[in-house]
C-alpha cells in the first residue's frame, strides 16, 4: 500500500475512510504507543498527523527525484520568517483527505474538529512578511517549482498575547514543548558556523562556532502532485558539554556552551519594525544566512559541480534584508573557499540573488553599526567594503554608499547584490524607485520590479470557507482551486438570484458560527445580524487602529444623541499584537479595550454598536475571522502600508473594504471595481503635501465637531474615570504632530463609514458587492504572484 516508487501525480487517490481509519490505528499503538481506551486528544491528533505524514512523504520523495532527473533550476527562498500555523487541516485539504479523515475520526468516537484544532499555531513569524513566506512556499508546491524555504527553527514564536485590566501582557509561546509532527530531524545535515576572531589575508579565524542542524518539513501542495521542503535550523553547541568544569563540580559552567549556543535559535524577535541593532539579531541574521548557503553550495556542488554555473541553477531570494548577508558571505565562500577571483565572484553572487523590500518605514531599514558588525564579521565586513569600493569605482559621480561613518546600510548592500530587487505592490515598487532607491536606480533603471503579494486559495478559500468553496465549486467546477482567476466565471452568477442568496446565507452561517465561538471563548454575545466590521493586523501607529476606534467613539455619541435613528447594527472587531516594547502602540490596545467596556455596557446603545478586541491574532484566528467579516478596515497612512495581504483574504472571502489608496488596496479597488469598495482619505502625495501645513491636526479637529468630542471623550476619562489621564498622550499626538494623520482623515472616514451603513441596509445590494469581491479577486491568488517570481526574477519553470 505504501510504495514509495508511487508517482508524484497519483498519490493519495486510492486511500480511503477504511485506510485512514487503518493508519490512525497504527500510529496510535505504534508510534504513539496508547490504546485507543487511553488515547488523549493530543495521542489522537499526533496519530493523524502521522497518518497524513506518511500520505505526503512519497510525494515528496517523488518531487526530490524529479527535480534531480531534471536538472531543474532551484528556487531558494531565505527567510527570518516562516508564519505557517496550522498544518494539519492543510495537509488533508490538499491532499483531499479531510472528509476521509473526519469520517475516519467519527466512526472512532471523536469530534474531528477537536482533534484537528489541538495542532498548535506554528508562529514563527511577526506578521505580514512571515505570512508571505508561507503562502509562497504552499504556492511553490501547488505548481511544482523545485524550492525550499530556509528560516530558523526557533523554540518560542511571537509571545502568547493575553489582557490584565484592558492592558497587553505577552506570555511565552511553547509550540515545541510538544513533539512537532510535521519534521524529521537531519543529523546528517549540520554545519559549523562561524563568529569573531580575525580576518587575514583573504582569510577567517572565527573565535567561536556553533552547529547548524536541520529540520525538515515537507510543504505539500494542491492535491498533493508536489511537495518541496522547509528546512529550519536550529542552533547548538560544537561540543555539548564541558566536562572539565563538570569534574571540578562547577555544574553550571558545564551546562554553559549549549546554553550559549542554543540561545541564537531560541526566539523569534517580536519587533516588526522598530530598529534594534541587538548582537543576538545580528547572530541569528549570520547563522540562518550560513548555514543555507552552505547548504545550498553542497547540493550544487553533489548536482552541477563547476561554481561558474550557479546563476544557471540557483535562484536565492532575500525576503527584505535580514538575510541580506546573504551577499558577502556567497563572495567570501566563491573567492576565499574556492578561489575564484573577486570581481567573478561578485557578479555570480548579483546573479543568483534577488531582494524583496517589504516596507519604506525608515526605522525598519536594517544598519548594522561597524563596530559590532566588525566584531562578529570581519572578514565580510572587509568584503562589504571591497564591495561599496567596487560600486562607487563603476559609478564615481553618485553618491551612493553601502558603508557610511560608523554604519552598514543593509538595504543599499541588498540592492547592489542583487540582480532584481522588487516591491510588493505596484505603488510601494513606484515609492521604492522614487524615495529609499530613487538614487540606485537612477543607475539600475532596469533593477526594480514589482511583483504585487497574492495568499494562498487553498488555506485562504477551500479550507477557511467551506462553505463558499463548496457554492463556487457547484457553479463552476472546482479547478479555480488550482487556478484562481477562473473565479470569473462566476460574473455571470452575480445576477442570479439564487447564487446570491446561497452566497448570503454562507456568510451567514460563517457569522453564526463566529458569534458561538466568541460567546463560547469570549462570553461576549453578539447578533450575527449585525455587521461585521473587522480590523486584524499588528498594531502599529500607521495602520490606524486608533482612526477606527475614534469613530466608533464619534459613533456610539451620536447614537446616544438620536437613540431612535435608523442606525446600522455593528460590531467591531479587533485583533493584533503590539511590539513589547511599542508603547504607543500597547495604549491604543488599552484604549480599544477600555472604550469597549464602556460603550458595551451601555443600555441605549447595545443594540446597535459592539466593540471585541479579541487576544492573541495569529492564523488560525484569522481563518476563523475573515470568511465571517462583512467589512475590512484598511485604514493606513497612504504610503505607507507596503502591501498588506489581510486585504486580500478579506476581498476574497466577500467582505467589502473601507479603505486608503495604500498599498495592494489600490490593484483591490482597480479590480473589483470601485463602486464595490468604500475609498477615503489622503493619496500618498496628499499626504506629504498635508504634512507641511503648519497645524494640520488642530485645523481638522477645528472643522469637525465629531472628531473634537470624540477626542473630549478621550481626553476627560469618559473611558477611564479611575485614571482620567491615561490617554492624554494620544489626544495630545492626534492634535499636535499627528505624524499619521489620523485627525486630517478623520472626516473622510466617518463620511464613508455611513455610506457603509447605508449600502449595508440594503442587503441585496450589499450580498451583490460581496459577490463581485469574491468574483474579481482571482489574481490576488499567490500563484499569480510566484509566477512572477520566476518570470522576472527567477528564471525557474516548474517540473510538474
Ligand atoms: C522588521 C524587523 C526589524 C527589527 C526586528 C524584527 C523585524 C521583523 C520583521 C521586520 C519586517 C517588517 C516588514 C513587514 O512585515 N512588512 C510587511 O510585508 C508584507 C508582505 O510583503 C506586506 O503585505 C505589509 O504591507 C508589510 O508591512
Amino acid at each position: 500500500m505504501y510504495s514509495s516508487k508511487v508517482d508524484a501525480m497519483t498519490v493519495s487517490t486510492t486511500f480511503t475512510t477504511q485506510d485512514m481509519r487503518a493508519a490512525i490505528l497504527h500510529h496510535l499503538t505504534y508510534t504513539m504507543g496508547k490504546d485507543a481506551d487511553h488515547a488523549t486528544t493530543y495521542d489522537w491528533r499526533m496519530a493523524l498527523s502521522f497518518a497524513v505524514r506518511d500520505r505526503i512523504v512519497d510525494g515528496w520523495f517523488a518531487s526530490t527525484r524529479k527535480s534531480y532527473e531534471a536538472g531543474a533550476k532551484r528556487v531558494y527562498y531565505l527567510s527570518m520568517e516562516f508564519l505557517i500555523g496550522r498544518l494539519l487541516q492543510d495537509g488533508l485539504v490538499n491532499l483531499r483527505l479531510l472528509d476521509d479523515a473526519c469520517e475516519a475520526l467519527t466512526a472512532l468516537g471523536l469530534d474531528p474538529w477537536q482533534v484537528i484544532s489541538n495542532e498548535p499555531d506554528a508562529a514563527l513569524g511577526n506578521g505580514g512578511l512571515g505570512r508571505l513566506a508561507a503562502c509562497f512556499l504552499e504556492s511553490l508546491s501547488s505548481l511544482g517549482v523545485p524550492a525550499h524555504g530556509y528560516g530558523i527553527r526557533y523554540e518560542h514564536g511571537l509571545f502568547r498575547q493575553s489582557f490584565v485590566d484592558g492592558r497587553q501582557v505577552e506570555l511565552p509561546e511553547t509550540w515545541l514543548q510538544q513533539h512537532h509532527a510535521w519534521e524529521f530531524e537531519r543529523p546528517e545535515a549540520r554545519y559549523r558556523i562561524g563568529f569573531g576572531g580575525d580576518a587575514r589575508d583573504a582569510g577567517w579565524d572565527p573565535a567561536e562556532a556553533v552547529i547548524a542542524a536541520a529540520y525538515d518539513t515537507p510543504i505539500v501542495g494542491w492535491q498533493g502532485r508536489w511537495a518541496n521542503t522547509l528546512r529550519l535550523w536550529a542552533a547548538k553547541p560544537v561540543e555539548a558539554f564541558d566536562l572539565d568544569s563538570f569534574n571540578r563540580g562547577d555544574f553550571v559552567g558545564a551546562a554553559t556552551p549549549e546554553a550559549m549556543a542554543r540561545t541564537i535559535s531560541r526566539v523569534l524577535y517580536p519587533d516588526d519594525t522598530t530598529e534594534i541593532g541587538k548582537e543576538l539579531r545580528l547572530k541569528q541574521e549570520y547563522f540562518f544566512t550560513a548555514a543555507s548557503l552552505a547548504d545550498i553550495l553542497r547540493r550544487f556542488e553533489m548536482e552541477h559541480g563547476d561554481l561558474r554555473k550557479l546563476p544557471e541553477k540557483v535562484a536565492i531570494q532575500l525576503n527584505d534584508t535580514h538575510p541580506a548577508i546573504a551577499g558577502p558571505e556567497l563572495v567570501r565562500l566563491l573567492h576565499d573557499d574556492n578561489g575564484i577571483p573577486f570581481d567573478e565572484a561578485m557578479d555570480l553572487a548579483r546573479s543568483t540573488l534577488g531582494y524583496t523590500n517589504h516596507t519604506l518605514l525608515p526605522e525598519a531599514l536594517e544598519r548594522w553599526s561597524d563596530h559590532l558588525f566588525g566584531r562578529l564579521l570581519p572578514r565580510h565586513l572587509e568584503i562589504i567594503d571591497r564591495i561599496d569600493q567596487a560600486h562607487r569605482a563603476t559609478y564615481p559621480s553618485s553618491s551612493v554608499t553601502i558603508r557610511e561613518p560608523g554604519v552598514v546600510k543593509m538595504g543599499e548592500l541588498s540592492f547592489v547584490m542583487a540582480h532584481r530587487v522588487n516591491g510588493v505592490s505596484a505603488l510601494h515598487t513606484e515609492l521604492m524607485k522614487s524615495t529609499v532607491f530613487k538614487e540606485l536606480n537612477a543607475l539600475h533603471p532596469d533593477r526594480i520590479v514589482n511583483e504585487t503579494n497574492g495568499v494562498t486559495p487553498r488555506r485562504w478559500l477551500l479550507s477557511s470557507n467551506p462553505r463558499l468553496a463548496s457554492l463556487i465549486t457547484e457553479r463552476i467546477g472546482e479547478d479555480w482551486v488550482g487556478d484562481l482567476e477562473q473565479l470569473s466565471r462566476l460574473e455571470e452568477h452575480v445576477g442570479d438570484a439564487g447564487f446570491l442568496s446561497a452566497y448570503a446565507e454562507a456568510k451567514r452561517a460563517n457569522k453564526a458560527d463566529l458569534a458561538a465561538w466568541i460567546e463560547a471563548e469570549h462570553g461576549i454575545a453578539l447578533d450575527p445580524a449585525m455587521m461585521f466590521d473587522v480590523q486584524i493586523k499588528r498594531l502599529h501607529e500607521y495602520k490606524r487602529q486608533h482612526l477606527n476606534i475614534l469613530e466608533a467613539i464619534a459613533l456610539w455619541q451620536a447614537i446616544r444623541a438620536a437613540p431612535d435613528a435608523d442606525w446600522t447594527p455593528r460590531v467591531k472587531i479587533f485583533a493584533g499584537k503590539a511590539a513589547p516594547g511599542y508603547h504607543f502602540a500597547k495604549d491604543i490596545i488599552r484604549l480599544i479595550n477600555d472604550v469597549a467596556e464602556v460603550v458595551n455596557a451601555d443600555p441605549v446603545t447595545r443594540d446597535k454598536l459592539k466593540i471585541v478586541f479579541l487576544p492573541n491574532y495569529n492564523v488560525t484566528l484569522a481563518e476563523r475571522l475573515i470568511p465571517a467579516s462583512d467589512l475590512s478596515e484598511q485604514i493606513s497612512t497612504a504610503g505607507k502600508e507596503a502591501s498588506g495581504t489581510g486585504n486580500m483574504k478579506f476581498a476574497l472571502n466577500g467582505a467589502l473594504t473601507i479603505g486608503t489608496l495604500d498599498g495592494a488596496n489600490v490593484e483591490i479597488r482597480e479590480r473589483v471595481g470601485e463602486e464595490n469598495f468604500f475609498l477615503f482619505g489622503m493619496t500618498a502625495d496628499e499626504v506629504v503635501a498635508r504634512r507641511k501645513i503648519k497645524d494640520h491636526a488642530a485645523k481638522a479637529i477645528a472643522v469637525d465637531p465629531r472628531l473634537a468630542a470624540a477626542l473630549a471623550a478621550v481626553r476627560d476619562g469618559t473611558f477611564c474615570a479611575e485614571e482620567p489621564d491615561r490617554y492624554a498622550h494620544i489626544v495630545q499626538n492626534l492634535s499636535g504632530p499627528d505624524y499619521f494623520l489620523v485627525s486630517s482623515d478623520f472626516t473622510d472616514y466617518w463620511r464613508a463609514q455611513r455610506e457603509v451603513d447605508a449600502a449595508y441596509r440594503d442587503a441585496d445590494g450589499w450580498t451583490r458587492m460581496a459577490a463581485r469581491n469574491t468574483v474579481r479577486s482571482g489574481w490576488f491568488s499567490s500563484d499569480r504572484t510566484i509566477r512572477g517570481y520566476m518570470a522576472d526574477v527567477w528564471g525557474a519553470e516548474p517540473v510538474i
